[in-house]
């Protein structure tokens, strides 16, 4: 049980999150986290806690009755998605008009099912897109901070040689044959971990097809470092499989939340209303945004301004398919963790950060996969539909047309210089890339926008937000760290302060 009133309520357990958490509680103040999602600590029938990704059930997705999963098909047959139970698994897709969003849900959020790239944005283009943000203090010390704090580590170069990484090698070969330089990617998945899943020396699981629905195995999610430290300081409490649903205020200026609470069928088994004096909102981009805009929108709070619900990117997100040549494998058993990125970010003329990706299936497909980041200028907006009592984000097919465009200009070099093609017959609609997705959703409450410079909500005290909905659309690289590292620099500054 819970009790009815606290001072600090965090919603969500996903980065922003669990940063505000683990540093109001060691502040010593008494915190409760709200997650709609479960804690995944208990192995099932199988021994696993989570599934990988060609054994589906309803462990991997969020109340569905067939997966979901972002590559629709394998050579043109409709065999990757599978039907499943419903049952509050970890993935959800979001399905908006011309977009989907994925998401995590559960006691970690989007940690429990990202590929653990943890990349620091470079400082320029940092400073452009959030220009009133100290770099120094992010650099010198809010960024080594989550680094430190995620536990992210770089590829060995005995990993990299490895069978593992072919296809990360094909596809390096293939960059810089085209001209194109490719990087390393920091990750937060414990390579000491993988070289002895490498070894036969423990449970394989990056090595066995875990990514996008869990890992059983080495991936530093935020349930093995800041929310166990945060539970740890003795002063947070987590409830999970609850979501909040509506947020007001009194006149005193204490924030009443409604809750619901589920159990694994999805049937509410309890409603009830639990107080605070100061509220974090650390949802997710999507989850924060929904409700703020209905608190404005319904009357809630009323005094919110036309900032929230602004400024959503999909951080130019796109993904590409092409073929290898027939000597150029990309290899049979893949790790799911990518190390490394083709690097044309400084090209003016066609600025693109491609991921190579996994595609591991289990046998020899000569595909190399990416994911590309592109400076998409897009934005979309969420608004509130009050005959569906639904948030609904408003983006145009046509909004993606520059991501497609700079990294087919890539691509088209990288298969021209190598003699590949396009791959066809893994997307919908028999495309080679798929633009209809993200992995990457940023924005609906822009720093400095919706909120001051530290995430305090603009109209209100005491309600801040905490999450990637403070990031304007677009980083350049993957963002949990730099969603982390603010997090750190704002709730500093709001315990030092409020
Ligand atoms: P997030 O992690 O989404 O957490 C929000 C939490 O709030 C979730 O657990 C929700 O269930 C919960 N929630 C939502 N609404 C409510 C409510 N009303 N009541 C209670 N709880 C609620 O937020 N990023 C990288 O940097 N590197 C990667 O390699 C990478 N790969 C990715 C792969 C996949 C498949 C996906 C889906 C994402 C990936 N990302 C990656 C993105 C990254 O996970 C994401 O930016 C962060 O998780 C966002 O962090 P937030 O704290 O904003």
């Amino acid at each position: 049980a819970i009790a009815s009133h606290y001072p600090a309520i965090v919603i969500g357990s996903g980065y922003g999150s669990a940063v505000s958490a683990l540093r109001l509680g060691e502040a010593g103040i008494e915190t409760l986290m709200i997650e709609m999602g479960m804690l995944w600590d208990k192995p099932a029938s199988d021994d696993k806690i989570f599934t990988k990704t060609t054994a589906p059930d309803g462990r991997s997705m969020w109340f569905k009755d067939r997966t979901e999963a972002p590559l629709e098909n394998f050579f043109g047959l409709n065999v990757i998605n599978r039907d499943i139970e419903q049952y509050p698994g970890v993935l959800d897709r979001v399905r908006y008009d011309n977009m989907s969003v994925y998401v995590g849900r559960g006691v970690g959020g989007g940690s429990l099912v990202n590929g653990c790239m943890a990349v620091t944005p470079r400082r320029d283009y940092f400073e452009t897109i959030l220009p009133n943000v100290s770099a120094d203090d992010m650099y010198d010390t809010y960024f080594p901070l989550a680094n430190s704090m995620l536990g992210v580590n770089n590829v060995t170069e005995e990993l990299f040689e490895s069978k593992y990484y072919q296809f990360s090698r094909v596809a390096q070969k293939a960059a810089i044959n085209a001209g194109f330089k490719t990087a390393n990617v920091p990750s937060s998945y414990d390579f000491g971990y993988m070289q002895q899943e490498a070894d036969g020396d423990a449970p394989k699981s990056a090595l066995d097809g875990e990514v996008i629905y869990g890992n059983n195995g080495g991936k530093q999610s935020l349930d093995k470092n800041y929310i166990p430290a945060a539970i740890g300081t003795g002063h947070v409490t987590l409830r999970t499989l609850t979501k909040v649903t509506k947020i007001e205020q009194d006149a005193n200026g204490v924030y009443s939340l409604s809750l619901e609470t589920i159990d694994v069928t999805g049937a509410v088994v309890e409603t009830l209303q639990v107080s605070c004096n100061q509220l974090f909102l650390g949802a997710g981009c999507l989850g924060t945004t929904e409700l703020l805009v209905r608190a404005r929108d319904t009357g809630t709070l009323p005094l919110l301004n036309s900032e929230v619900g602004k400024g959503w990117g999909n951080n130019g997100n796109i993904m590409f398919a092409c073929s290898t040549r027939f000597w150029n494998g990309t290899g049979v058993a893949q790790s799911t963790m990518p190390v490394m990125g083709i690097d044309n970010w400084d090209d003016p003329e066609h600025p693109v950060f491609a991921e190579i990706a996994p595609f591991p299936t289990g046998i020899e497909t000569w595909t190399s996969l990416f994911l590309a980041i592109t400076k998409n200028p897009e934005r979309g907006y969420f608004t509130y539909n009050a005959a569906a009592d639904s948030v609904d984000l408003n983006w145009d097919a046509t909004q993606t047309a520059t991501s497609y465009n700079d990294s087919k200009w890539l691509f088209d070099k990288m298969n021209a210089a190598n003699r590949t093609k396009y791959r066809t017959g893994l997307f919908a609609d028999n495309k080679y890339y798929a633009d209809d997705f993200t992995y990457h959703p940023l924005g609906g409450c822009l720093l400095g926008k919706a909120t001051d410079d530290y995430g305090r909500v603009k109209g209100y005290n005491n309600l801040y937000v905490v999450d990637g909905s403070l990031i304007p659309g677009s980083v350049g690289v993957n963002p949990y760290v730099t969603i982390t590292a603010l997090a750190e620099r704002n709730i500093e500054h709001v315990i030092a302060n409020d």
